[in-house]
């Protein structure tokens, strides 16, 4: 279990080469821990809140690196707690020294979201807003950093807020017009109360619908490669993703599980399956394969189904309710070439 009263720390930039790295502090120790490695022209205990200091930063006696320290007092921080951010010189080996420092001098290296998850708990920011920060530090591609800040700006939660409100009025009319239905008062008709619920019921329908392109932009666009045996898939599936990554032979059965990998295009994250080839002879090994392909194949947004257009079509072309699917016909330079024989 994750105890709230420790300090944690962790670099809270990107890794790689940048002019500044910055390392963020948060629990009741970070005065105590900034005494004994940070030296400047005033104690730990006499810095202030929201105001920025250079001094420097010592592991026992060993200079580490030249610092700005901006301290940020309880409750008025992004986690609720105190909090230090020490912007130190970029480059892995500094930032991590002084990280290093950090943690052997009472603070514990932060779980994955930790401080978006002290935040909540203390109270500053709400779940939906929570969730956007978490998804906002794992954004893979432009459009879902791009939905993680509709989120994070709270659209979401007013969505939902506006809606609560509809349903609370039209429940408290409700309720009057029935305590008050003996003293000969006007009321709404019926019908009205019919039109305002269904008003609700719409808005409710066009939160859940875009909550499944939301679903798309934070999970991937679910591509999946079907087709019979040896059309000619995992060739295609490399070409994609151009990278040698499924095995190629002219064996047919070759590709037995199914290889997932995930590709970005114009900002949209992919997840782009390759599958064992269907069909109705298999032997045992492959028949699983092709059980497992079936089973991604149903939670496919769109299906690209390879054939072999020399062959006669063997298997039939699954379909799924709402999957799209485009039929390739592959190896058209062998068409071709036999068209040329005959
Ligand atoms: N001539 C020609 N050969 C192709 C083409 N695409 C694939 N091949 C060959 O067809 C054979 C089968 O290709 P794969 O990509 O392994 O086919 P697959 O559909 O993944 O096969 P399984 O995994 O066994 O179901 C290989 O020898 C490929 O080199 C094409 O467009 N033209
Ligand atoms: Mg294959």
């Amino acid at each position: 279990m994750i105890n709230h009263n420790d300090t944690i720390a962790a670099v809270s930039t990107p890794p790689g080469i940048g002019g500044i790295s910055v390392i963020r502090i948060s629990g009741v120790d970070c005065t105590k821990i900034l005494e004994k490695i940070f030296k400047s022209n005033l104690s730990a205990k006499e810095m202030q809140s929201h105001h920025i200091y250079y001094g420097k930063i010592f592991d026992d006696n060993s200079l580490i690196d030249e610092v700005l320290v901006s301290v940020f007092k309880k409750p008025n921080s992004f986690t609720g707690e105190d909090v230090l951010e020490i912007s130190c010189h970029g480059g892995s080996f500094v930032t991590q020294r002084v990280l290093q420092t950090i943690l052997r001098n009472g603070a514990r290296h932060a779980e994955k979201g930790e401080f978006t998850k002290r935040a909540f708990l203390n109270g500053k920011i709400d779940l939906t807003e929570a969730e956007a920060v978490i998804d906002l530090i794992q954004a893979s591609t432009k459009h879902s950093l791009e939905s993680a800040l509709f989120q994070l700006e709270g659209k979401l939660h007013h969505a939902i807020k506006l809606i609560l409100d509809d349903i609370s009025t039209i429940r408290s009319e409700i309720e009057l017009d029935i305590d008050f239905s003996d003293q000969g008062l006007e009321h709404k008709k019926y019908e009205d109360y019919l039109i305002v619920l269904k008003e609700i019921k719409t808005k409710i329908g066009r939160l859940i619908s875009s909550a499944q392109e939301g679903l798309i932009l934070h999970d991937g666009y679910r591509v999946v490669i079907a087709g019979p045996p040896n059309a000619g898939k995992s060739s295609v599936f490399n070409k994609i993703i151009e990278n040698e990554r499924a095995i190629v032979t002219e064996i047919p059965g070759t590709t037995r599980d199914y290889i997932e990998e995930d590709i970005a295009l114009e900002g949209y994250l992919i997840k782009l399956f390759d599958t064992a080839g269907l069909r109705e002879r298999a032997d045992e090994i492959e028949r699983f394969g092709i059980e497992k392909a079936y089973k991604i194949l149903k939670n496919a947004h769109l299906i690209l189904w390879i054939e072999d257009c020399t062959v006669s079509r063997e298997t039939s072309i699954p379909s799924f309710e709402g999957t799209k699917l485009i039929s390739v016909m592959n190896k058209s330079d062998l068409f071709r070439v036999l068209r040329e024989q005959n």
